[in-house]
């Protein structure tokens, strides 16, 4: 790769290619004039325009020979970023580049005689536009929550958080995205009861002791750096509410339910549920009680035990004010399940995995 603060001057290799005679094969003669791949760093100031490299072709010694470029980022949207002097095939680069933009411009260059006669067939020009830290990473969301059980051991997994960055991830850290865990508040029984880990922003237990009783819950301010870890900074909040164990309402209740958003693999939070159940012989559907899926995507306590009836009922999730909330549009404006109770001593759980096009729901215990 040939960095575009250095002049060059590129002369067109001329490979012959024969193939083997006729008899053994093909036989065809090419010519071409090849240039290397250009290098150019985005955000660079003028005065433009700036020369990258010189294009020529060795038909000059023959014939008067013109130049000129097609191609995206010449006579192409966006046009004129990059123009060729007619005569003295210098290739100059017109204005400052974004590569969060456009990160390649792939052009090509055409050599012709004073009478219009192509002296050369076409060629490839890639100008690679070059990374730096511009921009600085974006959590997706301003608060994290999860729940996390008391007495929980070190290692479990509690939430992730997730901060975007538009830079290159690929030829350098400036878009690669480092955590770490700022503050705890409280900082009881130890300051350090979370760790996070750092390339993934998954959060998880790192110490015993936690305990509903003692705090119910945690706030953890989250950084997050390009350069992984040492560049430009963001923050965000973790909100992490310990469940007392003897409450567990999973323990106690009947039905329970699930979502999990498969477009992100993650837990819909937020989510509202309704569960209603038909008044026999129907169709009149009473509302039972009405919830909001937590930061696991769970919903408890749906049906407690012992309120239970065999019969038939039905959840309702709100799917499109959750898919809005996140920017999308929903296909289905709210999923329905109607299910049978048979037992109503056995424990239910009815997962529900959604994405703006699909839903699927499966029995579950
Ligand atoms: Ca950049
Ligand atoms: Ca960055």
């Amino acid at each position: 790769m040939l960095p575009c603060a250095f002049t060059l001057l590129l002369l067109l290799l001329l490979d012959v290619l024969t193939f083997p005679e006729p008899g053994h094969g093909l036989r065809r003669q090419k010519r071409d004039w090849v240039i290397p791949p250009i290098n150019c760093p985005e955000n660079e100031r003028g005065p433009f325009p700036k020369k990258l490299v010189q294009i020529k072709s060795n038909k000059d010694k023959e014939t008067r020979v013109f130049y000129s470029i097609t191609g995206q980022g010449a006579d192409t949207p966006p046009v004129g970023v990059f123009t060729i002097e007619r005569e003295t095939g210098w290739l100059e680069v017109t204005k400052l580049l974004d590569r969060e933009e456009i990160d390649k411009y792939v052009l090509f260059s055409h050599a012709v005689s004073a009478s219009g006669q192509p002296v050369e067939d076409p060629t490839e020009i890639i100008i690679t536009v070059t990374d730096q830290n511009d921009n600085r990473p974006v959590f997706t969301q301003a608060v994290f929550h999860g729940t996390v059980l008391e007495g929980a051991e070190p290692g479990t997994p509690v939430l992730q958080v997730l901060a975007t960055d538009a830079d290159d991830t690929v030829n350098s850290n400036n878009g690669v995205v480092g955590y770490s865990i700022l503050r705890q508040t409280p900082d009881q029984p130890q300051p350090h009861m979370f760790a996070i880990n750092g390339s993934t922003g998954v959060i998880s237990v790192a110490t015993v002791g936690l305990a509903a009783q003692v705090v119910p819950e945690y706030t953890l301010e989250i950084q997050a750096a390009d350069m992984a870890g040492a560049g430009l900074l963001a923050t965000a909040t973790a909100l992490i509410r310990v469940q007392a164990e003897g409450m567990s309402e999973t323990v106690n209740s009947t039905l329970t339910t699930h979502v999990l958003n498969t477009a992100t693999g993650l837990p819909a939070s937020g989510l509202a549920v309704q569960l209603a159940q038909l008044q026999e012989p129907g169709p009149q559907w009473t509302e039972l009680v009405e919830r909001q899926t937590d930061g696991d995507g769970r919903c408890l306590l749906l049906l407690p035990r012992g309120q239970a009836k065999a019969g038939t009922y039905k959840l309702r999730f709100e799917t499109a004010a959750y898919w809005e909330g996140l920017g999308h549009v929903s296909f289905y404006p709210f999923v329905e399940v109607v299910f049978t109770i048979a037992d109503p001593t056995q424990k239910l759980h009815l997962p529900l995995l959604i994405s703006p096009y699909s839903y699927t729901t499966y029995r579950g215990s």
